[in-house]
Protein backbone atom coordinates (compact mmCIF):
# COMPACT_ATOMS: atom_id res chain seq x y z
CA UNK A 1 0.00 0.00 0.00
CA UNK A 2 2.81 2.34 0.00
CA UNK A 3 6.44 2.74 -1.29
CA UNK A 4 8.01 2.80 1.25
CA UNK A 5 9.86 0.04 2.48
CA UNK A 6 10.11 0.94 6.22
CA UNK A 7 6.81 1.63 6.70
CA UNK A 8 5.43 -1.50 4.78
CA UNK A 9 7.69 -3.41 7.11
CA UNK A 10 6.28 -1.45 10.71
CA UNK A 11 2.49 -2.22 9.33
CA UNK A 12 3.61 -5.33 8.92
CA UNK A 13 5.23 -5.92 12.09
CA UNK A 14 2.61 -4.03 13.72
CA UNK A 15 -0.52 -6.38 12.20
CA UNK A 16 1.31 -9.67 13.37
CA UNK A 17 1.43 -8.46 16.50
CA UNK A 18 -2.17 -6.79 17.12
CA UNK A 19 -3.61 -9.26 14.62
CA UNK A 20 -6.48 -7.05 13.21
CA UNK A 21 -9.18 -8.56 11.29
CA UNK A 22 -8.40 -6.54 8.21
CA UNK A 23 -6.06 -3.06 7.79
CA UNK A 24 -7.35 -0.10 6.01
CA UNK A 25 -4.97 2.65 5.16
CA UNK A 26 -6.74 5.74 5.17
CA UNK A 27 -6.78 7.87 2.25
CA UNK A 28 -8.02 11.35 3.75
CA UNK A 29 -11.21 11.78 1.29
CA UNK A 30 -14.73 12.99 2.44
CA UNK A 31 -16.08 9.20 1.01
CA UNK A 32 -14.17 7.62 3.69
CA UNK A 33 -14.75 9.84 6.16
CA UNK A 34 -18.56 9.70 5.43
CA UNK A 35 -18.63 6.20 5.61
CA UNK A 36 -16.34 5.71 8.62
CA UNK A 37 -18.71 8.31 10.36
CA UNK A 38 -21.45 6.11 9.10
CA UNK A 39 -20.47 2.87 10.79
CA UNK A 40 -19.32 4.53 13.96
CA UNK A 41 -23.49 5.79 14.17
CA UNK A 42 -24.24 1.92 12.99
CA UNK A 43 -22.04 0.45 15.56
CA UNK A 44 -24.31 2.82 18.21
CA UNK A 45 -20.76 4.75 19.00
CA UNK A 46 -21.91 7.78 17.41
CA UNK A 47 -24.88 10.36 17.33
CA UNK A 48 -25.79 11.69 14.02
CA UNK A 49 -27.14 15.17 15.46
CA UNK A 50 -29.81 17.11 13.73
CA UNK A 51 -28.41 17.65 10.21
CA UNK A 52 -30.67 20.93 9.46
CA UNK A 53 -29.02 22.51 12.83
CA UNK A 54 -25.64 20.78 12.30
CA UNK A 55 -24.57 19.56 9.18
CA UNK A 56 -22.25 16.68 9.46
CA UNK A 57 -21.81 16.73 13.29
CA UNK A 58 -21.95 13.57 15.67
CA UNK A 59 -21.76 13.63 19.26
CA UNK A 60 -19.76 10.31 20.99
CA UNK A 61 -19.86 9.77 24.50
CA UNK A 62 -16.51 8.33 26.52
CA UNK A 63 -16.62 5.67 28.91
CA UNK A 64 -16.79 7.50 32.56
CA UNK A 65 -13.45 6.15 32.91
CA UNK A 66 -12.19 7.74 30.10
CA UNK A 67 -12.52 11.33 29.64
CA UNK A 68 -9.42 13.26 29.36
CA UNK A 69 -5.15 13.12 29.68
CA UNK A 70 -3.91 10.64 32.16
CA UNK A 71 -0.69 12.48 33.02
CA UNK A 72 0.09 9.43 36.00
CA UNK A 73 -0.07 6.97 32.72
CA UNK A 74 2.01 9.09 30.52
CA UNK A 75 5.67 7.70 30.27
CA UNK A 76 8.82 9.00 28.80
CA UNK A 77 11.11 6.09 28.75
CA UNK A 78 14.39 7.38 27.69
CA UNK A 79 17.20 5.46 27.90
CA UNK A 80 18.56 6.98 31.05
CA UNK A 81 15.78 8.19 34.06
CA UNK A 82 18.09 11.68 33.94
CA UNK A 83 17.19 11.97 31.01
CA UNK A 84 13.60 12.17 31.88
CA UNK A 85 13.86 14.02 34.36
CA UNK A 86 12.37 14.66 37.88
CA UNK A 87 8.79 16.26 35.84
CA UNK A 88 8.15 12.75 33.64
CA UNK A 89 6.94 9.41 34.73
CA UNK A 90 10.57 7.21 33.56
CA UNK A 91 10.10 3.35 32.67
CA UNK A 92 12.99 1.72 30.85
CA UNK A 93 12.28 1.51 27.49
CA UNK A 94 13.69 -1.99 27.22
CA UNK A 95 11.21 -3.23 30.22
CA UNK A 96 7.94 -0.70 28.72
CA UNK A 97 8.11 -2.30 25.51
CA UNK A 98 8.30 -5.61 26.76
CA UNK A 99 5.19 -5.05 29.22
CA UNK A 100 3.16 -2.83 26.44
CA UNK A 101 4.17 -5.81 23.55
CA UNK A 102 2.37 -8.30 25.78
CA UNK A 103 -0.11 -6.01 26.21
CA UNK A 104 -0.35 -5.41 22.52
CA UNK A 105 -0.34 -8.66 21.55
CA UNK A 106 -3.85 -9.70 19.88
CA UNK A 107 -5.20 -6.29 20.97
CA UNK A 108 -7.03 -5.96 17.90
CA UNK A 109 -8.64 -8.99 17.83
CA UNK A 110 -11.77 -8.42 15.75
CA UNK A 111 -11.03 -4.95 14.98
CA UNK A 112 -9.83 -2.84 11.80
CA UNK A 113 -6.23 -1.53 12.30
CA UNK A 114 -6.66 2.05 10.28
CA UNK A 115 -2.93 3.46 8.92
CA UNK A 116 -3.36 7.17 9.00
CA UNK A 117 -0.27 9.41 7.30
CA UNK A 118 -0.69 12.65 8.83
CA UNK A 119 1.51 15.47 8.35
CA UNK A 120 1.76 18.08 11.31
CA UNK A 121 2.16 21.33 8.94
CA UNK A 122 0.99 22.07 5.39
CA UNK A 123 1.99 18.91 3.39
CA UNK A 124 5.35 19.59 1.44
CA UNK A 125 6.53 22.61 3.77
CA UNK A 126 10.03 22.58 4.73
CA UNK A 127 9.37 22.76 8.17
CA UNK A 128 6.11 20.13 8.42
CA UNK A 129 6.70 16.36 10.12
CA UNK A 130 5.09 13.53 8.97
CA UNK A 131 4.02 10.62 11.30
CA UNK A 132 1.62 7.82 10.86
CA UNK A 133 -0.44 6.77 13.34
CA UNK A 134 -1.88 2.76 13.66
CA UNK A 135 -5.26 2.81 15.14
CA UNK A 136 -7.93 0.52 15.93
CA UNK A 137 -10.46 3.23 16.46
CA UNK A 138 -12.67 4.57 14.16
CA UNK A 139 -13.27 7.87 16.42
CA UNK A 140 -9.62 8.32 16.17
CA UNK A 141 -9.36 7.92 12.28
CA UNK A 142 -12.18 10.83 12.36
CA UNK A 143 -10.83 13.10 14.67
CA UNK A 144 -7.00 12.93 13.13
CA UNK A 145 -8.57 13.78 9.94
CA UNK A 146 -9.66 17.21 11.05
CA UNK A 147 -6.55 17.65 13.36
CA UNK A 148 -4.18 17.16 10.88
CA UNK A 149 -4.11 16.55 6.65
CA UNK A 150 -4.21 12.83 6.55
CA UNK A 151 -4.10 10.41 3.55
CA UNK A 152 -2.70 9.90 0.61
CA UNK A 153 -0.80 13.04 -0.31
CA UNK A 154 1.03 12.28 2.61
CA UNK A 155 1.97 9.01 1.35
CA UNK A 156 3.08 10.87 -1.68
CA UNK A 157 5.15 12.66 0.15
CA UNK A 158 6.48 10.60 2.04
CA UNK A 159 7.68 8.80 -0.72
CA UNK A 160 9.94 5.48 -0.85
CA UNK A 161 12.24 7.03 1.63
CA UNK A 162 10.79 9.50 3.59
CA UNK A 163 10.89 9.85 7.39
CA UNK A 164 8.11 9.36 9.53
CA UNK A 165 6.95 9.56 13.33
CA UNK A 166 5.46 5.99 14.62
CA UNK A 167 2.72 6.04 16.58
CA UNK A 168 0.95 3.07 18.32
CA UNK A 169 -2.59 3.14 19.55
CA UNK A 170 -5.04 0.57 20.60
CA UNK A 171 -7.96 1.02 22.88
CA UNK A 172 -6.66 -2.23 24.06
CA UNK A 173 -10.07 -3.99 24.06
CA UNK A 174 -9.37 -6.89 21.51
CA UNK A 175 -13.11 -8.55 20.86
CA UNK A 176 -13.88 -12.03 20.63
CA UNK A 177 -15.56 -13.47 17.84
CA UNK A 178 -19.84 -12.79 17.99
CA UNK A 179 -18.62 -10.32 21.11
CA UNK A 180 -21.00 -7.13 21.40
CA UNK A 181 -18.94 -4.12 21.40
CA UNK A 182 -18.68 -1.05 23.57
CA UNK A 183 -19.76 2.37 22.67
CA UNK A 184 -16.52 3.36 24.16
CA UNK A 185 -14.33 0.27 24.08
CA UNK A 186 -10.90 1.21 25.98
CA UNK A 187 -8.78 -0.38 28.83
CA UNK A 188 -8.91 -0.05 33.02
CA UNK A 189 -6.69 2.91 34.25
CA UNK A 190 -3.45 0.49 35.08
CA UNK A 191 -3.39 -1.15 31.50
CA UNK A 192 -3.34 2.42 29.99
CA UNK A 193 -0.16 3.60 28.71
CA UNK A 194 0.84 6.81 26.79
CA UNK A 195 4.54 5.47 25.80
CA UNK A 196 7.40 8.11 24.31
CA UNK A 197 10.75 6.81 23.10
CA UNK A 198 12.84 10.37 22.72
CA UNK A 199 15.75 8.29 21.51
CA UNK A 200 14.06 6.18 18.54
CA UNK A 201 11.28 9.21 18.44
CA UNK A 202 8.30 6.27 18.86
CA UNK A 203 4.50 7.00 20.35
CA UNK A 204 3.15 3.55 22.12
CA UNK A 205 -0.13 4.35 23.78
CA UNK A 206 -2.49 1.86 24.97
CA UNK A 207 -5.69 2.14 26.64
CA UNK A 208 -7.68 5.42 25.88
CA UNK A 209 -9.43 6.84 23.10
CA UNK A 210 -9.78 10.67 24.76
CA UNK A 211 -8.30 13.32 22.92
CA UNK A 212 -4.49 13.60 23.73
CA UNK A 213 -4.04 10.18 24.59
CA UNK A 214 -5.40 8.63 21.37
CA UNK A 215 -5.03 11.39 18.65
CA UNK A 216 -0.87 11.00 18.24
CA UNK A 217 -0.68 13.84 16.63
CA UNK A 218 -1.28 16.74 19.05
CA UNK A 219 0.50 16.49 22.69
CA UNK A 220 2.54 13.00 22.12
CA UNK A 221 3.97 13.97 18.88
CA UNK A 222 3.10 18.01 17.96
CA UNK A 223 5.15 18.43 21.37
CA UNK A 224 6.66 15.75 23.56
CA UNK A 225 8.61 13.87 20.55
CA UNK A 226 8.94 17.10 18.47
CA UNK A 227 10.16 19.29 21.56
CA UNK A 228 13.02 16.45 21.79
CA UNK A 229 13.83 17.72 18.11
CA UNK A 230 13.28 21.00 18.77
CA UNK A 231 16.48 21.16 21.23
CA UNK A 232 18.50 18.59 18.95
CA UNK A 233 17.82 21.19 15.58
CA UNK A 234 17.52 24.17 17.70
CA UNK A 235 14.08 25.51 17.78
CA UNK A 236 10.58 25.65 19.85
CA UNK A 237 7.93 23.14 19.93
CA UNK A 238 5.52 24.45 22.37
CA UNK A 239 1.75 24.86 24.32
CA UNK A 240 1.05 27.56 22.53
CA UNK A 241 -1.68 29.71 20.67
CA UNK A 242 -0.91 32.06 17.69
CA UNK A 243 -2.82 34.97 17.00
CA UNK A 244 -2.30 38.05 14.21
CA UNK A 245 -3.60 41.84 15.59
CA UNK A 246 -3.94 44.53 13.90
CA UNK A 247 -4.31 48.36 15.20
CA UNK A 248 -6.49 50.52 13.76
CA UNK A 249 -3.69 51.66 11.11
CA UNK A 250 -3.10 48.42 9.85
CA UNK A 251 -0.44 47.68 12.42
CA UNK A 252 0.46 43.81 12.40
CA UNK A 253 1.55 42.09 15.34
CA UNK A 254 1.70 38.57 16.19
CA UNK A 255 1.21 37.57 19.71
CA UNK A 256 1.96 33.25 20.47
CA UNK A 257 0.69 32.77 24.77
CA UNK A 258 1.51 29.41 26.56
CA UNK A 259 -1.55 29.14 29.28
CA UNK A 260 -1.76 25.58 30.50
CA UNK A 261 -4.57 22.97 29.41
CA UNK A 262 -8.26 24.83 29.81
CA UNK A 263 -6.71 28.25 30.57
CA UNK A 264 -7.86 30.21 27.64
CA UNK A 265 -5.37 29.51 24.48
CA UNK A 266 -8.96 28.61 22.05
CA UNK A 267 -10.45 31.79 23.85
CA UNK A 268 -7.55 34.36 23.11
CA UNK A 269 -6.50 33.13 19.93
CA UNK A 270 -10.07 33.53 18.10
CA UNK A 271 -11.07 37.08 20.31
CA UNK A 272 -13.15 39.34 19.30
CA UNK A 273 -11.77 42.72 20.62
CA UNK A 274 -13.98 45.10 22.41
CA UNK A 275 -11.68 47.99 21.58
CA UNK A 276 -13.07 49.71 18.06
CA UNK A 277 -10.68 49.50 15.21
CA UNK A 278 -8.79 46.29 16.48
CA UNK A 279 -9.12 42.59 14.70
CA UNK A 280 -7.63 39.60 16.10
CA UNK A 281 -6.90 36.17 13.02
CA UNK A 282 -6.17 33.15 14.52
CA UNK A 283 -2.92 31.02 13.69
CA UNK A 284 -2.99 28.74 16.16
CA UNK A 285 -4.85 27.73 19.12
CA UNK A 286 -3.04 25.22 21.32
CA UNK A 287 0.11 24.36 19.57
CA UNK A 288 3.37 26.40 17.69
CA UNK A 289 6.77 25.22 16.43
CA UNK A 290 8.94 28.13 16.04
CA UNK A 291 11.80 28.30 13.68
CA UNK A 292 14.64 31.31 13.25
CA UNK A 293 13.50 32.48 9.61
CA UNK A 294 16.56 34.28 7.44
CA UNK A 295 15.57 37.43 9.20
CA UNK A 296 16.72 35.89 13.04
CA UNK A 297 13.27 36.29 14.18
CA UNK A 298 10.97 33.31 15.52
CA UNK A 299 8.77 32.46 13.04
CA UNK A 300 5.84 30.23 13.95
CA UNK A 301 3.71 27.61 12.60
CA UNK A 302 0.55 25.81 13.80
CA UNK A 303 1.23 22.19 12.93
CA UNK A 304 -2.34 21.31 13.56
CA UNK A 305 -5.50 21.51 10.94
CA UNK A 306 -8.15 21.40 13.38
CA UNK A 307 -9.54 22.80 17.04
CA UNK A 308 -9.79 19.86 20.40
CA UNK A 309 -11.57 22.91 21.95
CA UNK A 310 -13.05 22.60 25.32
CA UNK A 311 -16.78 22.76 25.36
CA UNK A 312 -18.13 24.27 28.43
CA UNK A 313 -18.22 27.54 28.94
CA UNK A 314 -17.95 28.25 25.05
CA UNK A 315 -20.88 30.45 24.16
CA UNK A 316 -21.65 33.11 20.98
CA UNK A 317 -20.60 35.98 23.63
CA UNK A 318 -17.39 34.26 25.56
CA UNK A 319 -15.98 33.09 21.88
CA UNK A 320 -18.64 33.19 18.62
CA UNK A 321 -15.66 32.41 16.22
CA UNK A 322 -15.55 28.90 18.63
CA UNK A 323 -19.02 28.22 18.26
CA UNK A 324 -19.27 28.94 14.64
CA UNK A 325 -16.10 27.00 13.70
CA UNK A 326 -18.64 24.19 15.28
CA UNK A 327 -21.53 25.13 13.76
CA UNK A 328 -20.83 21.80 10.70
CA UNK A 329 -18.54 19.27 10.07
CA UNK A 330 -17.75 18.68 13.79
CA UNK A 331 -17.27 15.67 16.06
CA UNK A 332 -18.31 16.54 19.48
CA UNK A 333 -17.19 14.71 23.10
CA UNK A 334 -18.87 14.06 26.06
CA UNK A 335 -21.59 16.89 25.24
CA UNK A 336 -25.14 16.32 26.15
CA UNK A 337 -27.53 15.83 23.71
CA UNK A 338 -31.39 17.89 23.10
CA UNK A 339 -34.01 15.65 22.08
CA UNK A 340 -34.04 17.85 18.81
CA UNK A 341 -30.88 16.77 18.01
CA UNK A 342 -28.12 19.02 18.97
CA UNK A 343 -25.70 19.52 21.92
CA UNK A 344 -25.63 21.61 25.10
CA UNK A 345 -23.23 22.29 27.76
CA UNK A 346 -23.04 24.66 30.51
CA UNK A 347 -22.88 28.40 29.66
CA UNK A 348 -23.39 27.76 26.08
CA UNK A 349 -25.31 31.22 26.13
CA UNK A 350 -28.39 29.78 27.28
CA UNK A 351 -30.74 27.80 28.97
CA UNK A 352 -30.76 24.23 29.07
CA UNK A 353 -33.69 22.96 27.70
CA UNK A 354 -36.36 20.73 29.99
CA UNK A 355 -34.79 17.56 29.26
CA UNK A 356 -31.55 16.36 27.55
CA UNK A 357 -29.42 13.22 27.69
CA UNK A 358 -26.40 13.84 29.33
CA UNK A 359 -23.17 12.83 29.03
CA UNK A 360 -23.16 9.38 30.15
CA UNK A 361 -25.99 9.15 28.27
CA UNK A 362 -28.64 9.59 31.35
CA UNK A 363 -31.78 11.38 30.98
CA UNK A 364 -31.43 14.74 32.36
CA UNK A 365 -33.27 17.77 33.58
CA UNK A 366 -32.19 21.12 35.04
CA UNK A 367 -33.38 19.59 39.15
CA UNK A 368 -30.90 16.59 38.08
CA UNK A 369 -28.14 18.86 40.18
CA UNK A 370 -25.28 17.51 37.89
CA UNK A 371 -23.48 18.91 35.01
CA UNK A 372 -25.21 17.91 31.76
CA UNK A 373 -21.82 17.69 29.60
CA UNK A 374 -18.69 16.65 31.13
CA UNK A 375 -16.63 19.57 32.10
CA UNK A 376 -13.57 18.17 29.49
CA UNK A 377 -16.47 18.28 27.04
CA UNK A 378 -14.67 18.96 23.53
CA UNK A 379 -15.90 19.70 19.84
CA UNK A 380 -13.47 19.17 17.23
CA UNK A 381 -13.37 21.58 14.42
CA UNK A 382 -11.82 22.09 11.16
CA UNK A 383 -9.41 25.35 11.26
CA UNK A 384 -10.41 26.20 7.75
CA UNK A 385 -14.34 26.47 9.59
CA UNK A 386 -13.04 29.32 11.81
CA UNK A 387 -14.55 32.73 10.31
CA UNK A 388 -11.61 34.64 11.64
CA UNK A 389 -8.43 32.08 10.64
CA UNK A 390 -5.64 34.24 9.52
CA UNK A 391 -5.54 33.97 5.42
CA UNK A 392 -1.65 33.12 6.11
CA UNK A 393 -2.28 29.98 8.73
CA UNK A 394 -1.06 27.94 6.10
CA UNK A 395 2.06 29.93 5.10
CA UNK A 396 5.14 27.55 5.17
CA UNK A 397 7.12 30.44 6.74
CA UNK A 398 5.17 31.03 9.32
CA UNK A 399 4.66 34.15 11.06
CA UNK A 400 7.53 36.14 12.57
CA UNK A 401 6.62 36.79 16.53
CA UNK A 402 6.69 39.81 18.47
CA UNK A 403 5.36 39.09 21.51
CA UNK A 404 5.29 35.42 23.94
CA UNK A 405 2.47 35.61 26.16
CA UNK A 406 2.86 33.03 29.71
CA UNK A 407 0.22 33.05 32.21
CA UNK A 408 -1.97 30.61 34.24
CA UNK A 409 -5.20 30.39 36.12
CA UNK A 410 -4.15 31.96 39.72
CA UNK A 411 -6.76 33.86 42.11
CA UNK A 412 -4.13 36.00 43.87
CA UNK A 413 -0.78 38.08 43.81
CA UNK A 414 -0.34 37.82 40.03
CA UNK A 415 -1.44 41.20 38.21
CA UNK A 416 -3.20 41.08 34.86
CA UNK A 417 0.07 41.68 32.89
CA UNK A 418 3.54 42.61 33.40
CA UNK A 419 6.85 43.00 31.08
CA UNK A 420 10.22 41.27 31.28
CA UNK A 421 13.23 43.37 32.00
CA UNK A 422 14.75 41.07 29.04
CA UNK A 423 14.64 37.66 27.53
CA UNK A 424 16.42 35.64 30.39
CA UNK A 425 14.02 37.57 33.15
CA UNK A 426 11.27 36.11 30.38
CA UNK A 427 12.24 33.07 30.56
CA UNK A 428 12.24 32.89 34.79
CA UNK A 429 8.69 34.41 34.12
CA UNK A 430 7.48 30.91 32.19
CA UNK A 431 9.92 28.49 34.32
CA UNK A 432 7.52 30.08 37.44
CA UNK A 433 4.43 29.91 36.23
CA UNK A 434 1.73 28.44 38.38
CA UNK A 435 -1.97 27.65 37.18
CA UNK A 436 -4.90 25.54 38.72
CA UNK A 437 -4.94 21.90 37.60
CA UNK A 438 -8.13 22.02 35.39
CA UNK A 439 -10.19 18.55 34.23
CA UNK A 440 -8.10 18.68 31.04
CA UNK A 441 -6.22 16.18 33.11
CA UNK A 442 -7.56 13.02 35.29
CA UNK A 443 -6.40 14.19 38.52
CA UNK A 444 -7.34 14.34 42.12
CA UNK A 445 -5.73 17.47 42.40
CA UNK A 446 -8.29 19.64 39.75
CA UNK A 447 -8.06 23.09 41.30
CA UNK A 448 -4.72 23.14 42.87
CA UNK A 449 -1.83 25.36 41.81
CA UNK A 450 1.14 23.82 40.62
CA UNK A 451 3.94 25.41 38.70
CA UNK A 452 3.71 24.40 34.98
CA UNK A 453 6.58 26.30 33.03
CA UNK A 454 5.64 27.39 29.74
CA UNK A 455 2.53 24.95 30.24
CA UNK A 456 4.77 22.43 29.34
CA UNK A 457 4.98 20.36 32.60
CA UNK A 458 2.72 17.81 30.61
CA UNK A 459 4.45 17.58 27.49
CA UNK A 460 8.47 18.15 27.72
CA UNK A 461 10.15 15.08 26.12
CA UNK A 462 13.10 15.45 28.23
CA UNK A 463 14.56 17.17 31.17
CA UNK A 464 13.10 19.93 32.54
CA UNK A 465 16.11 21.75 33.29
CA UNK A 466 17.65 21.23 29.90
CA UNK A 467 14.21 22.45 28.48
CA UNK A 468 14.46 25.62 30.44
CA UNK A 469 17.95 25.57 29.15
CA UNK A 470 16.82 25.58 25.66
CA UNK A 471 14.97 28.55 25.98
CA UNK A 472 17.73 30.34 27.75
CA UNK A 473 19.86 29.09 24.38
CA UNK A 474 17.28 30.61 22.08
CA UNK A 475 18.15 33.71 23.16
CA UNK A 476 21.51 33.52 22.40
CA UNK A 477 21.31 32.78 18.45
CA UNK A 478 19.74 36.48 17.66
CA UNK A 479 20.35 40.34 18.42
CA UNK A 480 17.99 41.50 21.34
CA UNK A 481 15.76 43.39 19.20
CA UNK A 482 14.84 40.36 17.10
CA UNK A 483 13.43 38.26 20.17
CA UNK A 484 9.75 38.61 21.13
CA UNK A 485 9.04 40.65 24.08
CA UNK A 486 8.07 38.40 26.77
CA UNK A 487 4.73 39.16 29.24
CA UNK A 488 3.18 37.12 32.01
CA UNK A 489 -0.83 37.53 32.08
CA UNK A 490 -3.42 36.64 34.42
CA UNK A 491 -6.89 36.84 33.45
CA UNK A 492 -8.14 34.82 36.60
CA UNK A 493 -7.39 37.32 39.60
CA UNK A 494 -10.34 36.78 41.75
CA UNK A 495 -11.81 39.64 44.70
CA UNK A 496 -11.98 38.26 48.40
CA UNK A 497 -15.51 37.34 47.45
CA UNK A 498 -14.42 35.25 44.66
CA UNK A 499 -15.38 37.35 41.98
CA UNK A 500 -13.44 37.48 38.59
CA UNK A 501 -11.79 41.03 38.66
CA UNK A 502 -11.15 40.90 35.37
CA UNK A 503 -14.06 40.53 32.58
CA UNK A 504 -11.62 38.45 30.60
CA UNK A 505 -12.12 37.18 26.51
CA UNK A 506 -13.30 39.71 24.11
CA UNK A 507 -11.65 42.12 26.83
CA UNK A 508 -8.38 40.63 27.36
CA UNK A 509 -7.45 42.92 23.77
CA UNK A 510 -7.51 46.28 26.13
CA UNK A 511 -4.43 43.78 27.42
CA UNK A 512 -2.81 43.21 23.83
CA UNK A 513 -3.10 46.83 23.07
CA UNK A 514 -0.96 47.16 25.52
CA UNK A 515 1.34 44.69 24.89
CA UNK A 516 1.47 45.55 21.09
CA UNK A 517 2.45 49.30 22.33
CA UNK A 518 5.18 48.21 24.41
CA UNK A 519 6.64 46.12 21.76
CA UNK A 520 6.76 49.50 19.46
CA UNK A 521 8.35 51.13 22.55
CA UNK A 522 5.18 53.18 23.74
CA UNK A 523 2.73 52.19 25.87
CA UNK A 524 3.16 53.58 29.28
CA UNK A 525 4.64 51.42 31.91
CA UNK A 526 6.39 51.64 35.67
CA UNK A 527 9.25 49.34 36.78
CA UNK A 528 8.55 47.16 39.81
CA UNK A 529 10.72 44.19 41.63
CA UNK A 530 8.48 41.60 39.65
CA UNK A 531 9.03 43.73 36.11
CA UNK A 532 7.05 46.39 34.02
CA UNK A 533 3.48 47.27 35.30
CA UNK A 534 1.11 48.96 32.88
CA UNK A 535 0.32 52.21 34.30
CA UNK A 536 -3.21 53.20 36.12
CA UNK A 537 -4.27 54.52 32.93
CA UNK A 538 -2.16 52.78 30.42
CA UNK A 539 -4.70 49.78 30.41
CA UNK A 540 -7.62 51.49 27.64
CA UNK A 541 -10.77 50.91 30.01
CA UNK A 542 -12.83 53.40 27.39
CA UNK A 543 -16.40 51.69 27.21
CA UNK A 544 -15.37 49.00 29.62
CA UNK A 545 -18.25 49.10 32.54
CA UNK A 546 -17.72 46.97 36.16
CA UNK A 547 -13.97 47.54 36.05
CA UNK A 548 -13.69 50.14 38.77
CA UNK A 549 -10.82 52.15 39.90
CA UNK A 550 -10.19 50.09 42.57
CA UNK A 551 -10.13 46.30 41.00
CA UNK A 552 -7.47 47.80 38.21
CA UNK A 553 -5.69 48.68 41.13
CA UNK A 554 -5.74 45.05 42.48
CA UNK A 555 -5.08 43.61 38.73
CA UNK A 556 -1.78 46.38 38.48
CA UNK A 557 -0.63 45.61 42.28
CA UNK A 558 2.41 44.26 43.32
CA UNK A 559 2.66 43.28 46.96
CA UNK A 560 5.44 42.87 48.10
CA UNK A 561 5.26 40.24 51.17
CA UNK A 562 3.08 38.21 48.68
CA UNK A 563 5.57 37.92 46.09
CA UNK A 564 7.79 37.32 48.90
CA UNK A 565 5.91 34.17 49.99
CA UNK A 566 5.81 33.33 46.36
CA UNK A 567 9.82 33.68 45.84
CA UNK A 568 10.20 31.21 48.65
CA UNK A 569 7.69 28.78 47.02
CA UNK A 570 9.55 29.36 43.48
CA UNK A 571 12.37 28.46 45.70
CA UNK A 572 10.98 24.89 46.73
CA UNK A 573 9.71 24.36 42.80
CA UNK A 574 13.35 24.89 41.86
CA UNK A 575 14.91 22.77 44.79
CA UNK A 576 12.45 20.06 43.50
CA UNK A 577 14.25 20.61 40.02
CA UNK A 578 17.70 19.67 41.61
CA UNK A 579 21.12 20.31 40.16
CA UNK A 580 20.59 20.68 36.81
CA UNK A 581 18.60 23.85 36.86
CA UNK A 582 19.97 26.77 35.09
CA UNK A 583 22.04 29.04 37.26
CA UNK A 584 20.85 32.36 35.05
CA UNK A 585 17.08 31.22 36.69
CA UNK A 586 18.83 30.69 40.20
CA UNK A 587 19.99 33.85 39.54
CA UNK A 588 17.01 35.83 38.43
CA UNK A 589 15.36 33.95 41.46
CA UNK A 590 17.97 35.86 44.24
CA UNK A 591 17.75 38.98 42.10
CA UNK A 592 13.61 39.14 42.21
CA UNK A 593 13.80 38.88 46.23
CA UNK A 594 16.61 41.14 46.46
CA UNK A 595 14.75 43.80 44.52
CA UNK A 596 11.01 42.80 47.00
CA UNK A 597 13.62 43.33 50.05
CA UNK A 598 15.12 46.83 49.23
P1 LIG B 1 -6.77 23.28 26.08
O1 LIG B 1 -7.49 22.99 24.82
O2 LIG B 1 -7.07 22.30 27.16
O3 LIG B 1 -5.29 23.42 25.89
O4 LIG B 1 -7.39 24.65 26.68
P2 LIG B 1 -7.26 26.20 26.28
O5 LIG B 1 -6.05 26.78 26.90
O6 LIG B 1 -7.43 26.37 24.83
O7 LIG B 1 -8.49 26.85 27.06
P3 LIG B 1 -9.87 27.46 26.51
O8 LIG B 1 -9.67 28.69 25.69
O9 LIG B 1 -10.64 26.37 25.89
O10 LIG B 1 -10.56 27.90 27.86
C1 LIG B 1 -10.84 27.00 28.89
C2 LIG B 1 -11.84 27.55 29.84
O11 LIG B 1 -11.41 28.82 30.35
C3 LIG B 1 -13.20 27.78 29.20
O12 LIG B 1 -14.21 27.34 30.08
C4 LIG B 1 -13.27 29.26 29.01
O13 LIG B 1 -14.59 29.75 29.07
C5 LIG B 1 -12.42 29.80 30.16
N1 LIG B 1 -11.75 31.09 29.81
C6 LIG B 1 -11.07 31.35 28.67
N2 LIG B 1 -10.63 32.63 28.63
C7 LIG B 1 -11.05 33.20 29.79
C8 LIG B 1 -10.90 34.52 30.35
O14 LIG B 1 -10.30 35.42 29.77
N3 LIG B 1 -11.44 34.72 31.58
C9 LIG B 1 -12.12 33.72 32.24
N4 LIG B 1 -12.62 34.00 33.45
N5 LIG B 1 -12.28 32.47 31.74
C10 LIG B 1 -11.76 32.21 30.54
C1 LIG C 1 -4.81 19.90 26.63
O1 LIG C 1 -5.08 19.16 27.59
O2 LIG C 1 -3.92 20.78 26.70
C2 LIG C 1 -5.56 19.78 25.38
C3 LIG C 1 -6.51 18.68 25.25
O3 LIG C 1 -5.34 20.56 24.45
S1 LIG C 1 -5.76 17.18 24.85
O4 LIG C 1 -5.69 17.07 23.40
O5 LIG C 1 -6.58 16.10 25.40
O6 LIG C 1 -4.43 17.15 25.39
MN1 LIG D 1 -3.84 22.14 25.02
Amino acid sequence: MTQNKKLQAWVDEIAALCKPDSIHWVTGTEEEKQSLLDLTEKQGMAIKLNQEKRPGCYLFRSDASDVARVEGRTFIASVSAEDAGPTNNWIDPVELKKTMKDLYEGCMEGRTMYVIPFSMGPVGSPISKIGVEITDSAYVVVNMDIMTRTGTKVLEQLGADGEFIPCLHSVGAPLKPGEADSSWPCAPMDKKYISHFPETKEIWSFGSGYGGNALLGKKCFALRIASVMAREEGWLAEHMLILKLTDPKGNVKHICGAFPSACGKTNLAMLVPTIPGWKVETVGDDIAWMKFGADGRLHAINPEAGFFGVAPGTSMESNPNAMLSAQKNTIFTNCALTDDGDIWWEDIGYDAPSHLIDWTGKDWTPESGVEAAHKNARFTAPASQCPVIAPDWEDPNGVAVDAILVGGRRKTTIPLVHESFDWNHGIFMGSIMGSEITAAVISDKVGQVRRDPFAMLPFIGYHVCDYLQHWLDIGTKTTADKLPKIFYVNWFRKSDDGKWLWPGYGENSRVLKWVCERCDGAGEAVKTPIGYLPTPNAIDRAGLDGVTDADMETLLKVDNSEWLNEAVSIREHYNNYGHKLPKELMKQLDELEARLKA
